[in-house]
Order: structure tokens, then C-alpha cells, then sequence
């Protein structure tokens, strides 16, 4: 069995060889363009994998995103139509994304920033008690990530509802599903969360249209893609006092450029696409076991439907 490796943003490839190699012994493991003979890999693992790989490596029988998101492999250049695409399920990153959350759902909803100010100033003084009623958090995206999100919030006691196409329940949390469901998710929600895909359906779902149906004095987090938000759109809502403040740490152009008005928005805060990493010894463990299950020609879970687009 041979397998490529080809991953243009990872600062360590050969850890991940090597860990795909303790996992699959026996295994041809190879890093892209490493210069040994090509042409015969019958797996790729890949993020953000180069325009060639489908001409340089004809073969395949599926190809591993280690992501869970596959927007970008979706539009790669001659992405055969048949091929089994794999995108990562959880991997380690749905604890990281409601952390991610509730870091900032706590530094709102308990005014943590006004403490910090106050300790500048060397002032002791309480604020109001915490109404959690008020800070109703909404989920776009009730999946792996979406549920984990949904739950460390409402474990904490704030009234969490999540949102998806198709209405999936998530316990602890109120569901809604569908168009006519989203209007009422979003007026019950004060802090909007995106955890969606990127899809033809989803795109810019984060705009003003959307803003405008939240409650007062919202919050948007998004750690899903910067596809999904129109940024102009953010910055109107923030200005107009529609939204309190955004964490973004998703962006259509990755990195963010540094001109860019989003770094110096006090109303923003800024990370560099990390709410959510893949960890490495549970995403190899996960395709490890996959690419052995469908070589016993076993049904895996995770394999992209083309028409949903994720
Ligand atoms: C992912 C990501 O898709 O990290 O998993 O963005």
C-alpha cells in the first residue's frame, strides 16, 4: 500500500510521516515531492494539497483531508468525480472550539474587559451580577463540532439553541431546522456562533440580513470560514451598535493582511485560524484506521457527499 503526504502548510511533515508509518507498518508512506518514484499512491493525505496531485498521482482511492473542513478540496482543479473524499471527523478539535467559545462568551457575558480596564485604572469595583437569561447562544451547525459547542455552553447554563439544514437535535441544547427555523433561531439568539461548512448554501450567511435578526447588543464568534462572513457587513453592524463585538478567527484572505481594519477594531478580536487544530495523534489514529477498514472493503464514516458538499 502506498500513501503521499502532501500538506503545503505543515511546518512538520516528517512528524506526521512518521506517526502514519507507526500507525500503518508496512505501509509506503512518502512526503510530496520528496523526488522517489510517483504515479502509484492509493491514498493521499492532504491540506491544501497542490493542482497536480490528481495528474502526478492517477491512482487513488480516496483522499484524506486533514481538516474537517473541504471547501478548498472541493474546488481543487481536476478533483476526479469518483473519488472518495474523507474529511476528518472531529480529530481533537471540537474541545478546542468550545473553549475557543466560551473564552469568549465568558469575556463578554461576565464584562471581563471592563475588569481589565478597571484594574488599569486601580479600581475596585463590582458590576452587576451575571444574567445568563440574556446571553442566549446559538449554533449554527449541530454535527461533531457544533454539538460539543452547543453543550459546554449549556453545561455552564446558558440557554443554547443550535440551527441546521436538516433540524438535528443535540441534547441540552433547543433545535431548529431548516429556513423557517432559522428566523426563530436567530431572534431568540444573542451570541451566534458559526461552526457550518462552507457550501453554495452557507456562504455569507454571516451578514446583515442575519445581524439584523439577532437580539440587542449580539455577539458573532465564527471558527467555521471566512467565506461564510461578509466582512463589509460586520463592520456596519459593529458601527451601527447592532453587534457588541465579533471573534473571528477565520478570514477570506488567510493570513489576514496586514492592512487589514479587522486588526485594529478594538470590537474585534483577531486569531490566526487556530480555534480548532487537528491534532496529530488522533487525526492519524482516525485515518489510519479507515484506510485498514476500507482495505477490508468496509463502509467508513466521514466520506463527503458531493451534492451536500460536505
Ligand atoms: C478544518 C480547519 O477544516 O481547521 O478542520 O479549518
Amino acid at each position: 500500500m502506498d500513501i503521499v503526504f502532501a500538506s503545503a502548510q505543515e511546518a512538520e511533515p516528517q512528524a506526521w510521516i512518521e506517526a502514519l508509518r507507526d500507525a500503518l507498518p508496512g505501509a509506503r508512506i512518502r512526503l510530496w515531492g520528496d523526488g522517489q518514484p510517483e504515479g502509484h499512491a492509493d491514498f493521499a493525505v492532504v491540506w491544501a494539497p497542490p493542482a497536480d496531485l490528481f495528474v502526478r498521482e492517477p491512482r487513488l482511492r480516496a483522499l484524506f483531508n486533514l481538516g474537517a473542513g473541504v471547501d478548498a478540496l472541493l474546488c481543487l482543479p481536476g478533483l476526479p468525480d469518483d473519488l472518495p473524499l474523507v474529511r476528518l471527523e472531529d480529530g481533537g478539535m471540537a474541545v478546542q472550539m468550545a473553549e475557543y467559545t466560551l473564552y469568549h462568551l465568558l469575556h463578554e457575558s461576565r464584562d471581563f474587559g471592563r475588569y481589565e480596564r478597571q484594574q488599569a485604572e486601580v479600581l475596585w469595583r463590582p458590576l452587576d451580577d451575571i444574567d445568563r437569561a440574556a446571553w442566549t447562544v446559538g449554533v449554527l451547525g449541530a454535527g461533531a463540532m457544533g454539538a460539543r459547542v452547543a453543550q459546554a455552553c449549556a453545561a455552564l447554563e446558558y440557554p443554547t439553541a443550535v440551527w441546521s439544514r436538516s433540524g438535528r437535535s443535540v441534547p441540552g441544547a433547543e433545535s431548529y431546522g431548516g429556513e423557517a427555523g432559522l428566523v426563530a433561531f436567530l431572534a431568540r439568539t444573542r451570541v451566534l456562533v458559526n461552526v457550518l461548512p462552507l457550501t453554495d448554501a452557507t456562504r455569507g450567511i454571516l451578514c446583515r440580513r442575519t445581524f439584523e435578526q439577532l437580539r440587542p447588543d449580539a455577539l458573532v464568534i465564527n471558527i467555521a470560514r471566512g467565506g461564510h462572513l461578509v466582512e463589509s457587513d460586520l463592520l456596519a453592524a459593529l458601527d451601527s451598535g447592532r453587534l457588541r463585538a465579533a471573534a473571528l478567527d477565520v478570514f477570506e484572505r488567510e493570513p489576514l493582511p496586514p492592512a487589514h481594519p479587522f486588526w485594529s477594531d478594538a470590537r474585534i478580536r483577531v486569531t490566526p485560524h487556530v480555534a480548532g487544530a487537528s491534532l496529530m495523534d488522533r487525526t492519524v489514529r482516525q485515518i489510519a484506521d479507515k484506510i485498514q477498514a476500507l482495505n477490508r472493503g468496509e463502509v467508513i464514516s466521514g466520506v463527503v457527499d458531493r451534492n451536500r458538499q460536505y
